[in-house]
């Protein structure tokens, strides 16, 4: 019986790993297709990077140019102890990129979230304080970014630094620090490696008042001769928010400023909501309810065409402003790994990239083809 099983498993997996090599063959490639305009990322896992989900490798290797590290780079991950740093998945995640010639981005250094408890603590556990903890994140930041010097091309250097209503968000390193904690850690950062590309990173900055907010946080960094060089909008977004004109607005709003804008963490979230809340915070999270969990067989035709149509727009919008957009990351290479399946509520089957849960492309995955190809076309009538 076990026989008969594990050979139907494998021929399972044989199969599938068939049907994504014909499709990975048979489709033009995203990079292709958006070379010229803008980078295609993916954010990769540690199955991908190290080479085991050899399905997604298949994919990434063929439609992306540019990488971003999920996980192994953030501060818990790589320096979980006081002068403990484990850097043996980043490396295999940069020589990843470097192997495959990809354009590497490096996130995250500072964080309010996924950063270890004694960062901020004495030994006797009283708080730290803005000296020692300055010093403390510049030999991180300088630790961390010395290494890959030269391979990650770029930083998200401070990231979800704001609250929905434009003010600085009240974490340890604000408290600790004070405002000018991102300063100094873009500062620590353009020491360490003078070449990187320096971003700051959030969320829903496509709401006006957490975007007004950014927009003067930036001024102020810019007008103190800060190096920042982008922006990252993460694009957590659903099949209704932000709006077109929305999105619009926001690239316009950094890019007048003399920044990059790339879009750093693209999803597109179809399960029905619990609660208003528009973005990616963490601390956003309910129990299980199956009622907000529809689709666990398959995503029916009409919310695949809703899909498809809410990407086509949303590429339509980034590729008119192509001049000022330089990379859109997806946050996840298929649906089985996106973190969507698991926030804001663990367990549930989401379908917010562009291929699915067997490694195939969905119509989204076409509508986002179909953008570039009139990218081209309007590039071929202006030229
Ligand atoms: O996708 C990431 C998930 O696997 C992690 O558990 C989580 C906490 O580290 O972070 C997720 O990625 C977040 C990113 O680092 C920052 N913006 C929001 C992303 C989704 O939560």
């Amino acid at each position: 019986m076990r026989l008969i099983w594990s050979f139907r498993s494998r021929a399972a997996v044989a199969a599938l790993a068939l049907s994504a090599a014909l499709t990975v063959c048979a489709q033009p490639a995203l990079k292709d297709a958006f070379e010229g305009v803008f980078l295609i990322g993916a954010a990769l896992n540690e199955a991908q990077f190290t080479g085991r989900d050899t399905n997604a490798v298949a994919l990434i290797k063929t439609h992306f140019n540019s990488v971003t590290a999920e996980n192994v780079l953030k501060w818990q991950r790589i320096h979980p102890e006081p002068g403990v740093y484990e850097f043996e998945l980043a490396d295999k995640f940069v020589e990843f990129g470097v192997q495959n010639g990809m354009v590497i981005i490096g996130h995250t250094l500072v964080w309010h979230h996924q950063t270890p408890r004694w960062v901020f603590r004495n030994e006797d556990g009283s708080q730290v304080d803005r000296d020692t903890l300055l010093a403390r994140m510049r030999e991180h930041i300088h630790t961390v970014v010395g290494r890959y010097k030269g391979r990650i091309k770029g930083w998200d250097v401070v990231n979800e630094a704001l609250d929905e209503d434009g003010r600085l968000r009240q974490t340890p390193w604000l408290r600790i620090i004070g405002d000018d904690y991102i300063a100094k850690a873009f500062e620590f950062a353009h020491e360490a490696d003078p070449e990187a590309e320096l971003y700051y990173n959030d969320f829903s900055l496509e709401n006006k008042p957490k975007r007004d907010g950014a927009v003067a946080l930036i001024k102020r960094l810019k007008a103190q001769g800060i190096p920042i060089t982008g922006v990252g909008l993460q694009g957590h977004y659903t099949l209704n928010w932000p709006s077109k004109k929305q999105l619009a607005e926001t690239i316009r709003a950094f890019s007048e400023l003399g920044l990059k804008v790339m879009i750093t963490e693209l999803d597109v979230d179809v399960l029905p909501r619990a609660d208003a809340h528009r973005g990616a915070d963490l601390m956003v999270r309910y129990q299980h309810d199956p009622k907000l969990n529809p689709y666990t067989a398959g995503l029916p035709d009409s919310v695949q065409r809703k899909l498809a149509k809410r990407y086509a727009d949303i590429f339509d919008v980034l590729v008119r402003h192509s001049d000022a957009v330089t990379r859109v990351t997806f946050w996840g290479v298929t649906d089985r790994d996106s973190w969507l399946n698991y926030w804001p509520m663990p367990g549930r089957t989401n379908h917010p990239l562009l291929f699915d849960r067997h490694y195939q492309p969905k119509p989204a995955f076409y509508a986002v083809l179909t953008s570039a190809e009139k990218a081209k076309k309007s590039a071929n009538k202006t030229r």
